[in-house]
């Protein structure tokens, strides 16, 4: 039986959507939603914010919490949503236009910061909703309402720019070659670091008719030509390759210092949930968490700093069910040091 699960992610009460029947947008949409579902994203751990554009209405059809930013102000949005709730996840879908045009300063600078964050764009190489102008991604030559001769200029090269940061990850695929689609926005949701996925999309309605294309499927015949897949971990990708390049932030591994004896679980100091309470960082104290039977002090965590000591309300409590559905929790929890356990 097929899964429909993923329809729990979509706002179905607000459709029929607006995009054109044959619209490559459903299909990003689709996909993310069933990516998400599987990951068990949902409207408690993850959110999504879009710009504008036929492509920056998928945010707001995601049953989730959305920002539907000013036109190129996504990765702002984006960048500020993790910066204040890491434990989110944290997706962008827009268009080229929206995340290569007038929001490019914000791509090259947002990508270069490395948040953990992840983008889709839905690459139909045209701005769509005002009408098939030609965009940044607009391939040379392309016969657009505004340059009905074709294209003077050589696209933007995502790839290009994005594969030039110190960690990154790029991928490019089609909505045409679906599996290999599905993996990538996989792969990309996972990755810890910025992640954006370059997805070549149909606009049959104002892009695909114009350059003679009949139908969607007839344009997905013509993305297959004009790209193919490659395989295996690549530092960048050439113009007409679909794949993955990427390159991983260089992991500090703690070391240990010598001579330090491993605490076994029974002699750790015990605490029982009232004496945690104690340990709830006002007027100087430490800040401690319990997190599956273990204590922590997470008093040097950024989060727990400042003249308002954000989120002290957390402290001094047994966290354990809220980090299991914060995705990167354990992450955040297992840098700090262990002090205890919990009696049961
Ligand atoms: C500040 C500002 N400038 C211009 C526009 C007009 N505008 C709306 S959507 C858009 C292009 C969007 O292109 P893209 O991101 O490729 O999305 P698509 O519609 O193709 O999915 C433009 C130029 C706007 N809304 N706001
Ligand atoms: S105008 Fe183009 S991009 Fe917009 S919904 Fe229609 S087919 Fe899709």
């Amino acid at each position: 039986m097929i899964d429909r699960s993923y329809k729990e992610l979509l706002k179905l009460g607000r459709f029929p959507h607006t995009w054109c029947p044959g619209c490559g947008i459903g299909a990003v949409l689709k996909n993310v939603a069933m990516a998400m579902k599987e990951l068990g994203w949902n409207n408690q751990n993850t959110s999504v914010v879009s710009g504008i554009g036929c492509s920056g209405r998928m945010a707001g059809y995601m049953n989730l919490d959305a920002v539907h930013t000013p036109h190129g102000r996504a990765l702002t949005a984006a960048e500020a949503i993790k910066t204040v709730r890491p434990d989110l996840n944290v997706v962008v879908l827009s268009g080229d236009g929206d995340l290569g045009a007038i929001g490019g300063n914000h791509l090259l600078h947002t990508s270069r910061r490395n948040p953990n964050i992840t983008v889709f764009c839905n690459d139909n190489e045209i701005y769509g909703l005002t009408g098939g102008q030609a965009g940044p991604t607009t391939p040379k030559g392309t016969k657009t309402i505004t340059s009905p001769s074709g294209e003077h200029y050589q696209p933007l090269r995502l790839n290009r720019i994005l594969t030039t940061q110190a960690p990154y990850f790029y991928a490019r695929t089609t909505v045409y070659h679906l599996n290999h689609f599905k993996a990538c926005i996989q792969e990309a949701l996972l990755w810890k670091g910025f992640s954006f996925v370059d997805i070549i999309s149909d606009c049959i309605e104002l892009n695909g008719r114009r350059l003679g294309f009949k139908t969607a499927h007839q344009m997905f015949k013509w993305f297959d030509e004009r790209f193919h897949m490659v395989e295996g971990v690549r530092d960048h990708l050439k113009d007409d390759e679909l794949g993955i390049a990427k390159k991983e932030a260089e992991v500090k591994v703690e070391e240990v210092p010598v001579g330090k004896v491993e605490v076994k679980h029974e002699d750790l100091k015990t605490f029982t949930r009232e004496e945690l309470k104690q340990f709830d960082g006002a007027e100087g104290r430490p800040l401690y968490i319990g997190y599956k039977g273990k204590v922590y002090d997470i008093s040097a965590s950024p989060l727990f700093q400042g003249e308002k000591r954000m989120r002290c309300h957390m402290a001094g409590k047994d966290l354990t069910k809220e980090l299991d559905v914060a995705p990167h929790g354990e992450d955040l929890i297992f840098k700090f040091p262990l002090v205890g356990r919990l009696k049961e």
